[in-house]
């Protein structure tokens, strides 16, 4: 089956689907979107995607033009009508055509668009040896600017940092908060394991509030591993005995290079390798069935 995409009502094929040069989404950047996945025909974690969606709208003030209901709707009929069961679904949501100033008023209704595709952030390969990563010397967004929580479509600072990551040659870039604290990478959670303690960047530095990220905790408590929020810097990735990033493209990923330091022996590490494996059945046991008739709505 061909790729689907909606666009404003209308299902239509990846090659049709288009919005306006006026969308002040393209112009601006002014607009939100999502990056959910679907694993053996269930959608991960959707009511949390959905409550993100929504905040991320209300702090731009951007009126979804779909009740939560139909916009939960309008993304699992674009995955039955693609026919995959394992995909990545990009709810995009922009501010809407208006005229070539930037006020946000001349804009009459917000864009709603649902890509359904399949994703690899990273080559496979990398799942295996363990990602390389560089510290970018772009910083993160102050909070006090744009809120680094709002999935916003101004991801200019991130991309610098994927760009130098890419001139360097590595996989990923940790990007650090104004004051030199680690935050996260240019689209993932970042984790490091300290003797058998798991640390995490609290909210409060600047990041993003990963949903995988969420999982991850989770896992490791139940795991039994110790897990804690806590503000770090390179040094404490430096000398870690293990590494990782988590979020809805990358899954879980073991990272053993830091700006040319292994992390320990630069092989992916032992609780990184327990939640990896944590990760993976619980994505194949949770989740919103996508093809029964009775969609039955589960909060993750
Ligand atoms: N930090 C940032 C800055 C992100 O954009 C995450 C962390 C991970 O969050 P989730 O909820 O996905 O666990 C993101 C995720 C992709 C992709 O292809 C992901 C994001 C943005 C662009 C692409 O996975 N956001």
């Amino acid at each position: 089956m061909a790729l689907v995409t909606y666009v404003n009502g209308t299902f239509v094929q990846k090659d049709e689907a288009k919005i306006s040069v006026y969308d002040h989404g393209y112009l601006y950047g002014d607009g939100i979107f999502e990056g959910i996945r679907v694993y053996g025909g269930r959608v991960f974690r959707l009511e949390q995607h959905l409550d993100r969606l929504y905040e991320s709208a209300r702090y731009l003030m951007l009126d979804i033009p779909l009740a939560r209901d139909e916009l939960r709707a309008a993304i699992l009929e674009t995955v039955r009508r693609s026919g995959l069961r394992d995909a990545y679904i990009r709810p995009v949501i922009s501010r809407g055509v208006g005229d070539l100033g930037l006020d946000p008023r001349k804009c009459k209704t917000p864009t709603v668009v649902i890509i359904v595709d399949t994703i690899q952030l990273y080559p496979k390969d990398a799942y295996e040896r363990g990602l390389r990563m560089i510290t970018a010397t772009t910083r993160k967004i102050r909070p006090d600017a744009l809120s680094p929580q709002a999935k916003s479509l101004n991801y200019l600072s991130n991309i610098m940092a994927r760009m130098e990551a890419n001139q360097a040659g590595v996989d990923e870039a940790v990007m650090l908060n104004s004051e030199g604290y680690v935050c996260e990478c240019s689209a993932d959670n970042l984790f490091l394991v300290r003797e058998s303690e798991v640390w995490t960047p609290p909210p409060y530095v600047g990041i993003l509030k990963g949903i995988t990220r969420g999982a991850v905790i989770e896992l490791a408590r139940e795991l039994g591993v110790l897990l804690m929020e806590r503000v770090f810097t390179l040094h404490d990735i430096y000398t870690a005995d293990e590494c990782f990033l988590t979020g809805t493209g990358a899954e879980v990923g073991p990272v053993v290079e830091v700006d040319g330091r292994k992390i320990a022996e630069g092989r992916p590490g032992a609780i990184t390798l327990r939640l990896i494996a944590a990760f993976r059945d619980l994505v194949r046991r949770e989740g919103t069935p996508v093809y029964t008739e009775e969609v039955v709505e589960r909060r993750a």
